[in-house]
C-alpha cells in the first residue's frame, strides 16, 4: 500500500515538476548585424533548474570575391570547428531568464588572420521563449575573399526541473528588483486590476500601497 502511494506521489511530483521541450533552429543569418531568431515553442519559465542538450547542425558561411562581387555558395565548415562546437550538454540554475550556451566563434584558430568573430547564444527568456542569437560578429577577409554571411543552425532539447519560488517583487522576471519592475508599476498606475502581478497587496488597484512595497524590496 504504502509502495502505491509513494510510487502515485512521485509520479505526481515528475509531471508537475520537469517538463521537456525540444527546440528546432534553422536559419540565424547573419551578415555581420545583429540578429535573432526566437522558438515557436516555450517551456515553463519558473524551473528551478533547466537541463540541456544541444547539437550542432551546420555552421555555414558565405564567401564573397572583393574583385569581382561574385557571392559563393553557403559552405559549411563545421567539421573545421573545435568539438566544444560540435555540442554540449549541462544543467543552469532558473527562473528564466537564463544563458543555456554561449559561444565565441574565431575562425579560423589564431594565430591565423580571424575571418570571425563574435558571440552565438542560446537564451530561455522569461516567458518560456528560446532566443538564439548573434552579436558583436565581426566579418574579415582573407587574400581577396570577404566574408560576407553567417548561418548557424542547432537543436536543443531542453527539461525544466522543479519550480523556482518566483520574487513577486521582480515583475518583469529578470533577477533583480529594480526600474524595469518600477516602470511596470508604473504603467498599471491606478488601473482597475484584478490579480494582476503589479498589485502586489492584493486590494484590487495599483496605487502607492504597491509602490511602498516595491521599494521596500528594491535591490
Ligand atoms: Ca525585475
Ligand atoms: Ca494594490
Amino acid at each position: 500500500m504504502s509502495m502505491i502511494l509513494s510510487t502515485l506521489i512521485a509520479s505526481a511530483a515528475l509531471s508537475q515538476g520537469s517538463d521537456s521541450v525540444q527546440w528546432f533552429f534553422f536559419d540565424l543569418q547573419t551578415n555581420g548585424e545583429p540578429s535573432e531568431f526566437f522558438s515557436s515553442s516555450t517551456i515553463r519559465p519558473n524551473g528551478e533548474s533547466y537541463q540541456y542538450f544541444w547539437n550542432l547542425l551546420s555552421f555555414e558561411v558565405q564567401l564573397t570575391n572583393e574583385e569581382t562581387g561574385f557571392v559563393f555558395p553557403w559552405e559549411d565548415i563545421s567539421a573545421d570547428l573545435p568539438p566544444e562546437y560540435f555540442g554540449g550538454d549541462g544543467t543552469v540554475a532558473g527562473p528564466a531568464n537564463c544563458t543555456i550556451l554561449e559561444l565565441n566563434p574565431t575562425y579560423p584558430e589564431p594565430p591565423e588572420e580571424p575571418e570571425i568573430t563574435g558571440t552565438v547564444g542560446l537564451e530561455i527568456l522569461t516567458d518560456g521563449t528560446g532566443r538564439f542569437y548573434a552579436e558583436d560578429m565581426v566579418f574579415g577577409s582573407y587574400l581577396g575573399y570577404a566574408l560576407t554571411g553567417l548561418r548557424v543552425s542547432l537543436v536543443a532539447d531542453i527539461t525544466a526541473n522543479g519550480e523556482a519560488e518566483l520574487n513577486p517583487y521582480d515583475l518583469n522576471g529578470d533577477g533583480v528588483v529594480g526600474f524595469g519592475d518600477l516602470t511596470r508599476l508604473l504603467s498599471a498606475w491606478d488601473q482597475p486590476c484584478t490579480n494582476c502581478p503589479e498589485d502586489l497587496d492584493g486590494n484590487g488597484s495599483v496605487g502607492f500601497t504597491d509602490l511602498t512595497a516595491l521599494l521596500s524590496n528594491w535591490d
